[in-house]
This record gives structure tokens, C-alpha cells and sequence, in this order.
């Protein structure tokens, strides 16, 4: 008979400050969409399983220093050559649920002095993600909870800066953001993300790919 055709999955990402909730919704979500019959994978950015990821979880354990352009570079490089991956993943039906991109990329980078056009340039022309769930949380609320750790970046003034880029940025970011959010308790946000969710796999099944900042 006719083939049918093929539904893409969707790039779903879950962006926002430390401890804002993002591993926490991730999976929750992940489980839920698979519940539901939905193919559907989780990913996360950095990715430290590859050979650059390496380098990136040194630098963020402070084992290793790095100048700030060269580990920006390499973050973005981490989001390149996993491309390939992703591409296959959505045009073969299975949706991503992937905590942390390019809008991380940006403001981490940004809040350390480096100029936001050259932080945006290197990923251009990524694979644009179909929905941002943004999770905000004011960061003397982030600070109460659990989790803060010894990593790079790990402070309160770091995080505050971070968090104005992100708020600065919000109008670059795809549709459907969630603001606001974090004063809810965790199962009344992943309700939230689920139906967000769901109605950008419908909405994007048949169109095509997109590329970030182009
Ligand atoms: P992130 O991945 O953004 O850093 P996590 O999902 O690891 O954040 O959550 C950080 C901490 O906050 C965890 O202890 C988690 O249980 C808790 N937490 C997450 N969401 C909420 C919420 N909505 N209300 C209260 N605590 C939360
Ligand atoms: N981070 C993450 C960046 O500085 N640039 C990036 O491109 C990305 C994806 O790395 F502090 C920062 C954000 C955070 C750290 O921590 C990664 P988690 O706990 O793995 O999200």
C-alpha cells in the first residue's frame, strides 16, 4: 500500500538556572511521554561521555583550567557532534527530552565577560530545538535547596548574573516557555511540561527541522 508518512519527533529542551528543577522534570517527563506511547529519548548538554565531554567535566570539577573562549568553544563543539545523533533520532520518530543547550551556552559564557554576539556564533546553525521550557527560580530560592555542589559556577552572584542573561534572552527562545513556574510544586510543573510537551509533538510531527539562530 501507500507509505504513510513519516512523523518526526520533537526537540524538546528544558533550560534554566542550577537546581531550578530541570533533572527532576526531565525524567519525570521522559517517563510520563513513554507511559503515554510516545518514543522518546533523554539527553543532557554537556554531554561528558565523549572524548570533549572529558575535558569539559574536568574544567567544570576545576581538575583542569581552560581560557574561557577555548571551554565555551568546546561546549559548543560537545552540541556539534552530537548533531548527528539528534537528526537521526527526530527524523526517525523519537522525540528528545534534553536538559541544557545553547541558551546555557550563551549566559554561562556571557556572565563571565565574553561578548554575547561571539557566544551566540558558534551555535548557529545547530539543530533549533522545537519548544523551550524555561525553568526560572530566583536564585535566593535556588540557594535553599538541595543540591549546590562543588562545581565551577557554583555560587550565588555567578548564578544571579546567569539568571538576568537568561531573562535577557528569553525573547530569542522558541515559544512556550513556562514562567514562573518554580513556585509550584514539582508534580503541578511536570503536569505543565506534559501537556506543553505532547501538543509540540502533534504540532511539529510534519514540519520540518529547524536551525537555531538562523
Ligand atoms: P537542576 O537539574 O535544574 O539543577 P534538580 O532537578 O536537580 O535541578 O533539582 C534540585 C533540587 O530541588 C532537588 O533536590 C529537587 O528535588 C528539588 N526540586 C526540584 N523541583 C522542585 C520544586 N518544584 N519545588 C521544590 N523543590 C524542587
Ligand atoms: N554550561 C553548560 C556552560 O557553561 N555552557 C554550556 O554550553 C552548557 C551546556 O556547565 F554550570 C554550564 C552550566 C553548568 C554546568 O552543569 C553543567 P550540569 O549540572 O551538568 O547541568
Amino acid at each position: 500500500g501507500p507509505l504513510q508518512p513519516l512523523c518526526r519527533g520533537a526537540f524538546i529542551l528544558l533550560e534554566g538556572c542550577d537546581r531550578a528543577g530541570k533533572s527532576t522534570q526531565a525524567a519525570k517527563l521522559v517517563r510520563k511521554l513513554k507511559a503515554r506511547g510516545f518514543l522518546v529519548e533523554h539527553m543532557r548538554f554537556p554531554d561528558r561521555t565523549t572524548p570533549i565531554g572529558n575535558m569539559i567535566d574536568a574544567y567544570l570539577k576545576s581538575t583542569k583550567e581552560l581560557d574561557d573562549h577555548a571551554v565555551h568553544l568546546l561546549f559548543s563543539a560537545n552540541r556539534w557532534e552530537c548533531m548527528a545523533k539528534m537528526k537521526k533520532l527526530l527524523s526517525s520518530g523519537t522525540s528528545i527530552v534534553v536538559e541544557r543547550y545553547a541558551y546555557s551556552g550563551v549566559t554561562f559564557s556571557a556572565a563571565k565577560g565574553l561578548e554575547l554576539a561571539w557566544c551566540k556564533s558558534p551555535d548557529i546553525g545547530l539543530l533549533a530545538p522545537d519548544v523551550t521550557l524555561f525553568l526560572d527560580l530566583p536564585i535566593c530560592e535556588a540557594g535553599k535547596r538541595e543540591g549546590f555542589g562543588e562545581e565551577r559556577y557554583e555560587n550565588e552572584d555567578f548564578q544571579r548574573n546567569v539568571r538576568g542573561l537568561f531573562l535577557d534572552m528569553k525573547h530569542d527562545m522558541t515559544v512556550g516557555d513556562i514562567q514562573n513556574y518554580a513556585r509550584k510544586t514539582i508534580d503541578e510543573i511536570h503536569g505543565e511540561l506534559v501537556a506543553s510537551a505532547i501538543e509540540t509533538i502533534k504540532k511539529c510531527a510534519t514540519l520540518p527541522l529547524k536551525d537555531l539562530w538562523k
